[in-house]
């Protein structure tokens, strides 16, 4: 079958028109070359209601008619808006000959039909993984009609997104065509949790950063925002009845998350098929939380760092007292319910917690882990039964159970940063995992080396040496990876999937769009389709590359700053 003549004809094919950018590749798609012009004016509907195109709509609830209603606005407002010309993926001064003649008469979309087959439910828009069916039927017909079928309204955006794909700007400047029908897709993801985790600690990042990450996610079919909000950084949340922890914690009063901030981000999500949720870090990385509360914190501030944590300023909780526990019914009773109508999950941290930090704990004065690990079990058992009873699921970091060897309830899930191994153990003892492997999936490229800690508290002459960029995770190297690598089938049905990380030392608003994009396509690709094509071989460096330079070019149409992967020259003297 994959004989190198049938290879060789159709890179040749690929060559001679756009690429049809569809990331990530559909499960099965066959398309033609008849072009199809796409109007305002078409008739959709939504289980045969009529649903009027509303540039800008935003819903008024969760209600299944609201979120399609403003999925078809935004999908046919980023086809009309995004101007995106492909003059940059075909040839030199020969666009002419990739675009239709427009004045040689047009055939138009007439419509489009939206069937809905299943009922949502309230878990639709805020599912653990598995419980939400993404998947979706697309066809276009020679003669203008399309039509979209789904179980689910997300399964509906899913579909809504790839439509927008196969469209164009005509250079007229006023024509919007597709060059592939026929069309037929049928599509539906292979892992149920495909993420991105940001930061907000180390550099704040400002709502509508997010927002537009979101929004970024959704054109990647990328479903689950994981917002490691806290660390011993800043502490840019506003927890209203506790005010002195970000007052105290952030590092300004304008970098602060409200209550009506966290509602905006979590509903902009949902109403997108994108699932935020939110890590508390501890009982390490909660250093912050000394500028408010120092008694309830060790080793804050603490030199030399590298004997209490991994990267100043330090700071755990005291693991085995009762203001400690006063202080987390406290948070959890304010935070947990407010994020309970838009998250499944809800991730209290665990990593990187140094056995020394109990020798600084009063109340403690060991290091040793026979002493340290019943505490650990109590202290986890305790928070999880908090998160349990705000209806929410707990995750927590490898090292809770690996390195702590502490016994988690069978519902949490284990993120495994550490790698391939990592994933192997825990999925052998029964978790659920989601693959974090930093060695692909750390977009920040490593964890910076701090020197001159005994200065006396000057932390601006201390600076990270290794992390910018040490190695460079390429968009192809992170492609490379497959969150099942070495399991055996039992083991793999337990990875629900993956998250990139956006560690935040050296990234803020400024570079966040460039160190995101698009390398968390990369693995969005691999989370969707995964990491073979049907003939069970990895895809062609030859068809992806393009395909995903022409996502690139699209994002940057709508507006986000993602980064180049080759030069023009590549794809347009391809033929
Ligand atoms: N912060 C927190 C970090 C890291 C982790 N947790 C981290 C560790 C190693 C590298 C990059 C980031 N900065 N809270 C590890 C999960 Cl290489």
């Amino acid at each position: 079958m994959a004989s190198p003549l049938l290879f060789l004809l159709s890179v040749l094919l690929l060559a001679s028109h756009p690429v049809s950018a569809i990331w990530p590749v559909p499960k099965s798609y066959s398309k033609g070359s008849s072009v199809l012009y796409l109007h305002q004016n078409l008739q959709i509907t939504y289980n045969g209601a009529f649903v009027p195109y509303v540039y800008g709509y935003v819903p008024l609830n969760s209600d299944s008619k609201e979120i399609v209603t403003a999925g078809v606005s935004r999908a046919l407002s980023s086809i009309f808006a995004d101007k995106f010309v492909p003059w940059m993926i075909t040839k030199r001064n020969k666009l002419a000959e990739f675009e239709p003649d427009v004045y040689k008469g047009q055939t138009w979309i007439k419509n489009l039909q939206i069937v809905q087959a299943g009922k949502d439910t309230a878990s639709t828009f805020k599912p653990l993984a598995g419980e939400v069916d993404e998947s979706y039927n697309l066809t276009l017909s020679t003669e203008g009609d399309v039509k979209l079928t789904a179980v689910s309204s997300i399964g509906i955006l899913r579909g809504l997104e790839t439509f927008t794909q196969l469209f164009y700007q005509h250079s007229t400047g006023t024509f919007w065509y597709t060059p592939f029908a026929p069309v037929s897709i049928q599509d539906a993801p292979k892992y149920p949790h495909r993420g991105v985790l940001l930061d907000t600690s180390r550099n704040y990042m400002g709502v509508k950063d997010i927002l537009r990450t979101l929004d970024a996610m959704a054109w990647n079919k990328l479903n689950v925002l994981h917002i490691h909000v806290t660390d011993s950084q800043s502490w840019p949340l506003e927890i209203p009845s506790l005010p002195e922890v970000s007052r105290e914690g952030a590092y300004h009063p304008s970098q602060v998350y409200t209550p009506q901030d966290v509602e905006l981000v979590q509903k902009y999500g949902s109403q997108r098929g994108v699932e935020v949720y939110f890590e508390i870090d501890m009982p390490g990385h909660i250093g912050a939380v000394a500028l408010s509360h120092p008694e309830l914190i060790v080793a804050y501030n603490k030199a030399p760092y590298w004997w209490w944590c991994a990267e100043p300023p330090c700071g755990a909780f005291k693991l085995n007292d009762t203001a400690v526990d006063n202080f987390l019914d406290k948070l959890f009773d304010d935070l947990l319910p407010r994020l309970a109508p838009y998250s499944a999950y809800f991730h209290t941290g665990g990593d990187e917690l140094n056995m020394n930090d109990s020798m600084l704990d009063e109340g403690i004065r060991s290091n040793d882990s026979a002493v340290l690990q019943p505490l650990l079990q109590k202290f986890i058992d305790t928070q999880h039964a908090r998160v349990r009873k705000a209806g929410l699921t707990p995750i927590t970091w490898e090292e809770i159970p690996l390195e702590w060897n502490v016994t988690l309830g069978k519902d949490t899930v284990v993120q495994a940063w550490l790698g391939d191994e990592s994933v192997k153990a825990l999925t052998g003892k029964g978790y659920k995992v989601i693959d974090s492997n930093y060695n692909f999936l750390y977009l920040d490229c490593g964890r910076g080396q701090w020197i001159n800690m005994d200065n006396g508290g000057a932390y601006q002459t201390f600076y990270p040496f290794s992390d910018w960029c040490d190695p460079y995770k390429s968009w192809r190297l992170i492609y490379s990876h497959d969150p099942t690598y070495n399991l055996t089938e039992e083991e793999a049905k337990l990875v629900i999937g993956g998250e990139v990380a956006v560690w935040g030392e050296t990234i803020d608003p400024v570079n966040l769009d460039s160190i995101l994009w698009p390398r968390a396509s990369a693995m969005g690709e691999n989370l969707w389709s995964g990491t073979t094509d049907v003939s069970g071989q990895n895809r062609s460096q030859l068809e992806v590359t393009p395909r995903l330079n022409e996502m690139r070019y699209r994002m940057v149409a709508r507006g986000v700053g993602a980064s180049p992967i080759q030069m023009t020259f590549c794809t347009q003297s391809d033929s």
